[in-house]
């Protein structure tokens, strides 16, 4: 039996012609996002991509079929579907063999682009270590990924849903690269800065592309995380946030919330506690990463 992988008309284009194409996540839209800003967003930035000259290639699991690109009538579909299973690197095998439909987390979507020959990916946060997982355990298996899948990640660094310093700790015993680009902090997501100073730093998308060649041919497992911090313009201060993750975070424990259904749950709860002022920045910063991840995919094509 053949691997069930379905390529979208661009991308088998795209891969034809030899173009850039970056990889987006599917559970920003399905477990990231509400409807119909979710479809907005998905469809805004694969726009993003095109106009920055590469190909968007959003990867989800629909009936059984790993999807490499959407077409936008899949896309829109996908955005409107309620239950869409959340799949990491545990769930991907078992969910496409029983035929089911699953969103993939930045895990799923880094084995799939790697599968797919795609060495770049966009999304907006990855997962990390949550705060408390002293007692819980709660690690994203997103960091592992990155440890062992040779995928460029673009994200605005991780939110403080997080354990950031945490994060950075496991993503430093895992030899992961993390790249800040343009600046000396690590980013914090909905803010531009943090207390916490960049692993490393970049300032040009060619050196992200070398970076990432050189590794492969010192025969490295693995990817590089680049932290791409959210635009002055769409930045919530950290003072202002804090509280409200406090809160999510107390209302999460209160209601017995555990495993995958935590990221989804707080990101919902800090939507509400903010009057959807949490998303207007996250699409922001997902534009933002779309555009930087499209220039490191041409370079590495150039
Ligand atoms: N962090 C965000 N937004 C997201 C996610 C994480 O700021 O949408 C999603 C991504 O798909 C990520 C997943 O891969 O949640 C991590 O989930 P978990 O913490 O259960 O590993
Ligand atoms: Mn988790």
């Amino acid at each position: 039996m053949s691997l069930p992988l379905i390529l979208s008309a661009e991308v088998t284009r795209a891969r034809e012609s030899g173009g850039a194409i970056v990889a987006l996540e599917s559970t920003i839209i399905t477990h990231g996002m509400p409807y119909p800003q979710n479809l907005e967003v998905a469809r805004t930035v694969e726009a993003d991509i095109r106009a920055a000259g590469a190909v968007p290639a959003t990867i989800a699991v629909i009936n059984g079929a790993l999807h490499i690109g959407l077409e936008d009538d899949e896309l829109s579909s996908l955005a409107q579907s309620k239950g869409v299973a959340k799949l990491s690197r545990a769930d991907m095998a078992a969910c496409m063999a029983t035929g089911g439909t699953g969103a993939t987390t930045v895990a799923a979507t880094m084995i799939a682009a790697h599968l797919a020959g795609i060495h770049v990916f966009a999304t907006g946060g990855i997962g990390g270590v949550h705060k408390g997982a002293e007692d819980s355990f709660d690690i994203s298996a997103d960091l592992m990924e990155l440890a062992q899948t040779p995928v460029t990640v673009i994200a605005a660094g991780a939110k403080a849903i997080l354990d950031v310093a945490k994060t950075l700790e496991v993503l430093e015993t895992q030899g992961v690269p993390v790249i800040v680009y343009g600046q000396d902090a690590f980013p914090a997501f909905w803010s531009r800065g943090s207390k916490l100073k960049a692993p490393l730093r970049m300032d040009d998308p060619a050196q992200i592309a070398a970076a990432h060649r050189m590794r492969a041919q010192l025969g490295l497992p693995g990817g590089q995380l680049i932290a791409n911090p959210i635009p002055h313009s769409a930045e919530i201060p950290m003072q202002e946030l804090a509280p409200i993750i406090a809160t999510a975070q107390a209302d999460a424990v209160r209601a017995g919330i555990t495993g995958k259904a935590v990221t989804p749950y707080l990101l919902q709860r800090i939507f509400e506690l903010t009057d959807g002022r949490s998303l207007e920045a996250n699409i922001a910063l997902v534009r933002n990463n779309a555009a930087l991840a499209a220039r490191i995919a041409l370079n590495l094509v150039g």
